[in-house]
């Protein structure tokens, strides 16, 4: 039988296990990246495993998230991750350099490779041709230390695209199309694979776009082949020598088929609040707007940027709009000021922020109270964007730049019959046909003799890594917190720049758990002690922040009982040595109140046999006794009766 893409990387690199779908696979990896919202915890756990010198071929430390530095705690996590670096062999990109994703596909990513990062939406590099993976920091810690990165073997769903994209429609519709048709929970335990005539239509930042946003669809990754427009993009950034071919073989076998016709795509948008709540943009245009974003990972490349420009140039924003402009790496920021786009932006109108997360992540720009905001980001979950009520709609860069200039939410394929909206046509300006390379915003690492001298250095914000304990054979404990379906990481650990400083301190950062869903949630679960979580399906999708397993472990979580999970919030509870357990019945989800006790006896049996049962105590009486099964490959149950993954690596 042929193999698909991922398939082919997958087995180049598969160090255990057999490639039958759901089985665990142990694989190697070639590149780390990481962020520094996630980077610290990382590092400090890098550190802890106690090798001298990453064995990966290319590990990047990246600067993108915490850059507003209001007080001295991004600036001492700034100096930890690169001081760390220098000294165990990673590259360093300062803070302005860009966000990881764009840059890392701009300068590192190479085709065929595997690639995993601490952040979620790492899947970018597939836009490249890469096997590029979110994953919890302690994941990325151990792949930089030599070890394997396991997942369940991955099934396969084919994107089959046709046509041209026109009449306004951009990369970002397409993964909306997708999004639409799949749902948040439509890629749960699959890899997306992008083949058909209209993959050649697309370039590669087109094509991370769409591999970045299919972190939404919770996909393990996203994938498209390295042809001849890959090759030409490694060129133009003198990097041809990186290219290799990639494709599916003909008779390869896919789960699932789906279809997207791009000739017929029409501006859409995902309206509050969440990603895959799509409509047609025509259909919203009674909007008014509040505030309007360009940038982010998913939309903040050179083309993302001009088109926005392009339909800019020699007009105004509307007065009530406030309109922020983000450049993904310094290489576009650079390239726009050269080509005189960035004047054009600049003089509609638009407040220009640095290369950075800035507002994706709720780093400044909130929209105002009850605020619509249109931005071309990846997420609007609620309060995600600083403001409580603030309403978030991911839209392409079209569609922001039209609706900025009217002030109501405006649909860019009117262009031409509108005169207020013009098309997009970046052949007003003169670009280069090679990108501009300036690489000053990295450092490399220190070669292996100075580094053995060299100092780390730790500011007081960075705190010890919390307590892991291995895992009791019986658990008596409260129901802490009931949730309903979806919860995202954004509703148990927070970021925003009141919180994200604290990434490298689980105390302080946990007085914000579960704010958003039930702000006395940590005072009861620390009055408790001890305590367990129920939730609903796909709990924890959204980022790969280990920190919403190590803050709920810090505030005595022992447990997760849930009808589905999220992949890398899965594995981050089990590497943080919590027990995450899923209903056998989903039913019962309802036969659990919160405030009941739970008691599970036997659990070093259950967790061989892979289930066991719960006793939900009421009132001091037993109402009912409820089947949960555990999904949890062998090294997996080896990690939590060790009390966690860095315990479990130290023993080994
Ligand atoms: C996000 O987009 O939510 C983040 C911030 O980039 C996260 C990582 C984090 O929580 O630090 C992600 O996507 O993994
Ligand atoms: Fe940064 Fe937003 Fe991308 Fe996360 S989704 S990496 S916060 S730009």
């Amino acid at each position: 039988m042929g193999q698909t893409i991922a398939q082919k990387i997958i087995a180049a690199h598969l160090l255990s296990g057999e490639m039958i779908k759901g089985s665990e696979i142990g694989l190697r990896i070639d590149q780390t990246l990481t962020q520094d919202a996630t980077g610290t915890m990382a590092y400090l756990e890098f550190e802890a495993i106690g090798i001298p010198r990453v064995k990966t071929e290319r590990s990047v430390a990246y600067i993108d998230h915490n850059t507003l530095q209001s007080g001295f705690m991004n600036a001492d996590d700034h100096r930890y991750i690169q001081t760390v670096a220098a000294k165990h062999g990673i590259w360093f990109s300062r803070p302005g350099n860009g966000i990881c994703h764009q840059v890392h596909y701009e300068r590192f990513g190479v085709p065929g490779k595997t690639l995993i990062g601490s952040d979620s939406h790492t899947p970018t590099g597939g836009g490249l041709g890469m096997l590029a993976m979110g994953a919890g920091g302690m994941d990325v810690a151990v792949a930089m230390g030599g070890g394997a990165y396991y997942i369940p073997m991955p099934g396969m769903i084919k994107v089959e695209l046709s046509g041209r994209l026109g009449g306004g429609a951009s990369a970002k519709d397409v993964i909306l199309e997708v999004l639409r048709q799949l749902s948040v929970k439509g890629g749960v335990g699959y890899i997306v694979e992008y083949a058909g005539p209209g993959v050649e239509t697309l370039s590669v930042p087109e094509r991370c776009t769409i591999t970045n946003m299919g972190a939404e669809l919770g996909a393990t990754t996203s994938i498209f082949p390295s042809d001849e427009i890959t090759r030409s993009f490694l060129e133009a950034q003198s990097r041809g020598s990186d290219w290799i071919p990639l494709a599916s073989d003909p008779d390869a076998e896919y789960d699932k088929v789906i279809s997207v016709d791009l000739s017929a795509l029409r501006p859409l948008a995902a309206c509050p609040h969440s990603p895959d709540n799509v409509k047609p943009v025509s259909e919203l245009s009674d909007i008014k707007v509040d505030q309007v974003c360009i940038g982010s990972c998913t939309n903040s490349s050179l083309t993302d940027m001009l088109k926005a420009a392009s339909m800019l140039k020699g007009r105004k924003i509307a007065d009530s709009v406030s309109l922020s402009i983000s450049p993904g790496s310094r290489q576009v920021f650079s390239m726009l000021a050269e080509c005189g786009a960035l004047t054009d932006l600049i003089d509609a109108g638009a407040r220009v922020l640095e290369c950075a997360c800035g507002p994706c992540i709720g780093m400044g720009f909130s929209p105002n109270s009850g605020g619509v905001s249109l931005r071309t980001f990846n997420r609007n979950f609620l309060g995600r964007s600083g403001t409580k009520d603030g309403q978030v709609y991911l839209v392409s860069p079209e569609t922001a730049a039209a609706s900025a200039l009217t002030g109501y939410i405006t649909d860019p394929s009117k262009a031409g019959s509108d005169p207020a909206v013009p098309a997009a046509d970046i052949s007003i300006y003169d670009v280069p046909e090679k990108f501009r390379i300036n690489d000053s915003g990295v450092i490399a690492p220190l070669d292996e003799e100075a580094a053995k001298d060299a100092e780390v250095v730790k500011g007081p914000n960075i705190k010890p890594f919390p307590e892991t304990y291995p895992l009791e054979d019986s658990l008596d404990a409260e129901v802490i917190l009931k949730t309903g379906d979806n919860i995202t990481t954004d509703h148990i650990m927070p970021a925003g720049s009141k919180i994200l400083p604290y990434r490298s301190n689980i105390p302080h950062l946990s007085q914000y758990c579960f704010e958003v869903v039930d702000p006395e949630f940590p005072e009861r679960a620390k009055a408790a002690g001890k305590g367990i979580i129920v939730g609903g399906q796909n709990y924890g999708q959204g980022s790969s922040r280990e920190h919403a397993a190590l803050v709920p472990l810090y505030l005595g979580i022992r447990a997760v009982i849930a009808k589905s999970f999220a992949r890398i919030h899965a594995a981050n509870l089990v590497n943080a040595g919590i027990l995450p357990l899923i209903f056998e019945n989903e039913a019962d989800y309802d036969r659990i109140a919160q405030g009941d006790r739970l008691e599970l006896s036997g659990i070093h049996e259950g967790l061989k046999a892979g289930k066991i049962t719960a006793k939900v105590i009421s009132g001091g009486a037993v109402k009912a006794e409820i089947p949960l099964c555990m999904e949890l490959a062998g090294r997996q149950k080896e990690m939590l009766l060790a009390g966690g993954l860095l315990k479990y690596t130290a023993g080994k």
